[in-house]
């Protein structure tokens, strides 16, 4: 079997193929366990890495520190400077950082470089942001003051990510907290360690050049117990995790109890309207993708179609037909559409989902399986399905992370698909299919979607780094990447100046001596 490069991209990414323990990349602080990549791929081990002890994660918060000292006394547009050079490594390594998001992760190449591509699109947001950073000016109450406020870098950030984007959401958070003045230490998940210590390099390789302290970007490597040191650390201000609304649940008691701050970007649950006057074809490209991109294992994938009964079957129809096409394979062969999910505990889920939306009295009508022959010896690949449902059903209110898509039905307005898609306890994303005006204002309205991200006549998944991108409710109410997304990266600072030599103060209050 061809390998499709693997071989060489880990070696451009200095990412050792069988590393039996020995040390892993740059500032990489791990002597503990050996945790094991297998690719869900075909199977193969692709590497062993270490993981995190305590004694570990003490050094690489006495780097980090140190680092922070160097780091945020440098001039933001500096920072700027090394994170351009940054992003500019990762133009370099695209297609073999990519061919390794999809090999150890499953998402397909093209989804792999897309993933590389918010990366570096991230780096060229966060180089222009750094010559913005600014706070307001107010006019002072009391004569001759001068008022303002202005951020400063808040200290060392955690970062917990998930196995679904290995590299992107790190990117997200790490790019604007180094802007900010901040460094970081990242926990990615233990499911794709590889792609940590590919990046890591990447990082390690920019800061050694312009003689930087490496501290500024520290890797640890585990499960929960590890990314437990940062949630209890107060030396630790701010935790951005992704992932599971479980694990965030977790992350928001911890940090809240010792008074930190969390950023949660958690589970979804994403809706699609389709309205009579939907775009068929518009919808079914948006719905496909949405359903089986990234074999519906992306925070913001379709779960549910909200489809109005009197398109219902066309739209129904039509979507099938669009299922029948897809070919599911090897990821790094560009003519599959649909990869694998990431391990076999994700294919159990997703039987049970299979299992219980029956159960409950959903109609399947494309039927799941999990494929097995040549190909698909890793036990990871399944087919896409489709099931008509019930909103109520508890499958449905639940977020699986696989490709199941819902198909439910309203009747009447508008409204009454915006109550069905915002009858669930997660706050994600969401999308309207419509050529009217009305529905789509209405869509948006403070009656409209609850949901973080709201689009109109594009998918629920996709989404462009230049927004703020979070969700409300269960999905942990955090922002992260475009917009003011910033501000959560640093310390905000009220200053007020006196430049008399009276000291009036404010309020009209006498206090004469
Ligand atoms: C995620 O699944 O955690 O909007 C992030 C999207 C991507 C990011 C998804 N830009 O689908």
């Amino acid at each position: 079997a061809t390998d499709f490069g693997i071989k060489d991209a880990l070696n451009q990414l200095g990412v050792n193929p069988i590393n039996e323990g020995t040390s892993t990349g740059s500032n990489c602080f791990s002597n503990g366990e050996l945790i094991e990549s297998n690719s869900p791929v075909d199977g193969a081990l692709i590497g062993k890495v270490k993981s995190t002890t305590k004694e570990d994660y003490e050094k690489a918060m006495k780097a980090a520190t140190s680092a922070f000292k160097t780091w945020r006394t440098m001039p933001a547009p500096q920072r700027g400077e090394i994170v351009r050079q940054f992003g500019d490594k990762l133009r370099e390594k695209k297609e073999a950082l990519g061919k390794l998001v999809s090999y150890e992760m499953g998402k397909s190449y093209q989804e792999g470089l897309g993933e590389v591509q918010e990366m570096i699109d991230i780096c060229d947001f966060a180089v222009g942001l750094s010559r913005q950073l600014h706070g307001l000016t107010m006019h002072s109450e009391r004569p001759g003051h001068r008022m303002y406020e202005q951020y400063h870098p808040l200290g060392v950030v955690g970062i917990i990510s998930a196995f679904n984007f290995p590299v992107a959401v790190w990117a997200w958070n790490t790019a604007l907290a180094w802007v900010c003045g901040d460094v970081c230490i990242w926990k990615p998940s233990e499911k794709v360690p590889l792609c940590g210590i590919a990046c890591q390099n990447i990082a390690a390789e920019v800061f050694a050049t312009n003689n930087l302290p490496e501290g500024i970007s520290c890797l640890i490597n585990g499960d929960h117990k590890v990314g437990e040191f940062m949630t209890k650390d107060t030396r630790v201000p701010l935790v951005s995790a992704t992932g599971s609304t479980r694990m965030g649940k977790i992350v928001a008691k911890e940090v809240a109890g010792r008074l930190g701050k969390s950023l949660l970007e958690l589970g979804g649950n994403n809706a699609i309207i389709v309205t009579p006057d939907a775009d068929i074809k518009m919808t079914v490209i948006g719905a496909v993708f949405g359903a089986v991109g990234t074999c519906g294992q992306r925070c913001t994938s379709t779960r549910r179609l909200i489809i109005h009964e009197s398109i219902y079957d066309k739209v129904k129809e039509a979507v099938v037909d669009a299922y029948n096409q897809l070919r599911i394979g090897n990821p790094l062969d560009e003519n599959n559409h649909v990869g694998p999910l990431i391990d076999t505990d994700a294919v159990k889920m997703y039987q049970n989902a299979l299992t219980q939306v029956v159960e409950e009295g959903g109609n399947i009508v494309v039927e799941g399986g999990v494929l097995s022959g040549e190909g698909y010896e890793s036990g990871c690949y399944v087919k896409p399905a489709i099931a008509e449902a019930q909103p109520d059903y508890k499958i449905v209110q639940h977020e699986t992370f696989a490709p199941v898509l819902y198909l439910l039905k309203y009747s009447g307005e508008v409204e009454n698909a915006i109550t069905i898609q915002n009858d669930v306890a997660q706050g994600l994303s969401s999308a309207i299919m419509t050529n009217n005006l009305r529905e789509a204002e209405r869509f948006l309205s403070v009656q409209g979607s609850d949901c973080g991200i709201a689009n109109v006549n594009i998918g629920t998944s996709g989404a462009e780094i230049g927004g703020a991108f979070g969700g409300e409710k269960e999905t942990g109410g955090g922002r992260e990447s475009g917009s003011d997304a910033w501000k959560i990266y640093m310390r905000r600072q009220t200053n007020t100046i006196n430049y008399t030599t009276e000291l009036p103060l404010a309020q009209g209050i006498k206090f004469d001596l």
